[in-house]
């Protein structure tokens, strides 16, 4: 990595001729394969394992909330359900085709440090036929089921199991320590030939990791001013070009260079990791640029 810094600083200050140029040309796309932006959380990934109950039974009300005895449930990773061949764990539907079990019942816990991180919440659902998910005993989504009170008889209206539904759920669904997610899976009809389940639940962090002025990939002309906005809880690292700066204070650049800002930070209450890569370019308008060659008319020796 330091070799590669080094030629990129070196190209952009040199400009001496179009091999050179088609070299720091190709440095510079092979480094946008960095990228790592990221300020998601998957609370709940797809594919996760699930306790479930397989046995035609009426749970009532009592299943969904957060406290509840789970014993007697079986355990298993979705995709849960039958019929299609891509479950990861095949569920039963009783002794009797033509009259399988209407809903199947679904729980999962998952643990987050403090609910107050996060400023979006997003449900994502693999569904076959119907379903109602409850976050920490709160109805968060229906898909496919009439309104008003479900029971376990309640027929779904028609499935369909290759399509994830999404949601935005409220993020004022979660608490801090253990979340409990409850989800009821109901068949279309009684002879129904397959159902499916999956769930993904990712929250995106609040304070989202802010850099004002510059941009992955852009190409400035003669000068850029930036800024990496601090937020407090976090302990913050950057650098450009492999030398540390500031946070919370503008950045000016007027030499033509190939640039590189890394910012990463941590919070110190969950110890959750971010950070970004920022490639971007500064061009000397009257001469041309690394990035785009020389202009018209200029002799280059
Ligand atoms: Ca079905
Ligand atoms: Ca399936």
């Amino acid at each position: 990595m330091k070799y590669w810094h080094y030629l990129i600083r070196e190209k952009g200050k040199s400009k001496k001729g179009p091999s050179n140029m088609i070299a720091a040309l190709f440095i510079c796309l092979s480094c946008l394969t960095l990228i790592n932006p990221t300020a998601a959380d998957t609370l709940v990934p797809a594919g996760s394992i699930w306790k479930y109950l397989d046995n035609g039974s009426n749970q009532g009300t009592a299943w969904k909330e957060m406290i509840f005895d789970e014993t007697g449930w079986k355990s298993g990773a979705a995709q849960l359900g039958y019929g299609d061949g891509d479950e990861t764990t095949v569920v039963s539907y009783g002794g009797n085709a033509s009259s399988k079990y209407i809903t199947t019942y679904f729980r999962k816990s998952f643990t987050i440090a403090d609910a107050s991180l996060y400023q979006a919440l997003t449900l994502d659902l693999l569904y076959d036929d119907g379903a109602v998910v409850y976050l920490n005993g709160t109805e968060a989504a229906r898909v496919n089921l009439p309104d008003g009170t479900i029971s376990y008889n309640t027929l779904a209206s028609v499935g369909d199991e290759f399509t994830w539904y999404t949601k935005a759920l409220n993020t004022s669904l979660l608490v801090a320590g253990t979340n409990v997610l409850a989800v009821e899976m109901h068949q279309a009809v009684a002879n129904s030939s397959d159902l499916s389940f999956d769930l993904e639940l990712t929250a995106a962090s609040i304070n989202e990791l802010s850099i004002v002025g510059v941009a992955d990939q852009q190409v400035h002309q003669d000068i850029v001013s930036f800024t990496v906005n601090s937020a407090a809880g976090y302990d913050y690292t950057a650098t450009l070009n492999g030398s540390a700066i500031a946070t919370d204070v503008t950045i000016v650049l007027d030499q033509p260079d190939f640039y590189e800002l890394y910012v990463h930070r941590r919070q110190q209450s969950s110890g959750i990791e971010e950070s970004v890569l920022i490639h971007f370019t500064v061009m000397d308008s009257a001469r041309g640029s690394p990035s785009g060659g020389c202009r018209p008319g200029r002799l280059i020796r």
